[in-house]
């Protein structure tokens, strides 16, 4: 760790130890490793015998299927009358814009900003930000043992949630030896490994095969294959049965085709502001940086995983990925 990573270790310690009320949050549309840190955090700092409220956004709520067995009973949607007495930590925000508190919001001397991606805007009022943590959830843990805080078979399920997510089960080269030994002392509190994993990836909807069946078969490919992409139309939601949030995955197969560098799943969403895509990319090789090209569009991200959403039309959105990809490559 630098010497500035190994100050912040150290203020943040102090920062959750002094503090006495709590409010965690975390990004949007939370994923795995959003809702494990989110959750492992607030057992944390329970078992330290604090006052602690976590908030997920009611259009958040219930969670998807994945995630359907987290005990998520005390967790508020309403942001709490005492917010800006409390200390907010964000977990896994690379950006205060994905938070709904960012009005209701503590004085920002209360903000802790605890994350790993590489583009957090340091917000905080303490930015404790390693980039090369595998996981918010690693940096939870190893703050979990800075605070002299026991792991729970709750807390070591929730952390491990987070880890296998974000390594995409320790496939991504973001999964360190340091993760690894995270992976061995999680297990040794005595959680099943096998049996999260099994409820996060083989607890399959039918109508999520039908939608990957369907992104599979419209697969594209571009700049003589080094781009392999997806479209998936509203009729395809529709068609298949499937909310939005089965497309979670599909990327990885377009990632593992073979010549791709950059792969991209491009869904239609149509919202409040009307008719746009959704463009989820992720780096096959690590060569050539997603986030980059998510920032040219107006989203971020990781080097490996980042994503956008768009007004461009089809065609306009798949040609500005092959620009930004042959700027790199
Ligand atoms: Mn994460």
């Amino acid at each position: 760790m630098n010497p500035t990573a190994t100050q912040s270790r150290e203020q943040t310690i102090s920062a959750l130890q002094q503090g006495e009320r709590f409010l965690l949050v975390t990004h949007e549309h939370p994923d795995g490793d959003a809702l494990g840190s989110l959750l492992s955090m607030s057992l944390i700092l329970r078992a330290l015998g604090k006052d602690v409220v976590s908030f997920i956004a009611a259009d958040d709520l219930p969670l998807s299927y994945e995630y359907d067995w987290l005990d998520v009973s005390d967790i508020v949607s309403e942001i709490p009358r005492d917010a800006d007495e409390r200390v907010v930590v964000f977990l896994d925000c690379g950006n205060t814009e994905r938070s709904p508190l960012v009005d209701a919001a503590a004085a920002p001397e209360h903000l802790l900003n605890i994350d790993h991606h590489h583009d957090n805007t340091r917000f905080g009022s303490i930015d404790y930000v390693l980039e090369d943590a595998s996981s918010t959830a690693e940096i939870v843990w190893d703050l979990a043992n800075g605070l002299g805080v026991a792991l729970t078979p709750e807390i070591a399920e929730a952390l491990y949630l987070g880890l296998i997510t974000d390594t995409g089960r320790f496939m991504y080269p973001n999964a360190t030896p340091r993760s690894h030994a995270m992976a061995t002392e999680l297990l040794a509190v005595g959680i099943d490994g096998n049996l999260i994993f099994r409820r996060v990836y083989e607890n399959l909807p039918e109508a999520k095969l039908h939608l990957f069946a369907r992104a599979l078969t419209v697969a594209e490919r571009y700049l003589d294959g080094r781009l392999t992409l997806s479209v998936l139309s509203n009729d395809d939601f529709e068609q298949c049965g499937a909310p939005a949030s089965y497309t979670e995955g599909i990327v990885d197969f377009l990632r593992a085709v073979d010549g791709t560098r950059v792969a991209a799943l491009i869904r239609e969403t149509t919202d409040e502001s009307g008719q746009s895509y959704r463009v989820s990319m992720r780096s096959s090789d690590g060569e050539i940086d997603v986030s980059m090209i998510a920032r040219a569009g107006g989203g971020g991200g990781h080097p490996a995983a980042a994503g956008f959403k768009s007004e461009l039309g089809r065609d306009d959105l798949i040609a500005l990925l092959c620009e930004q990809i042959s700027e790199q490559s």
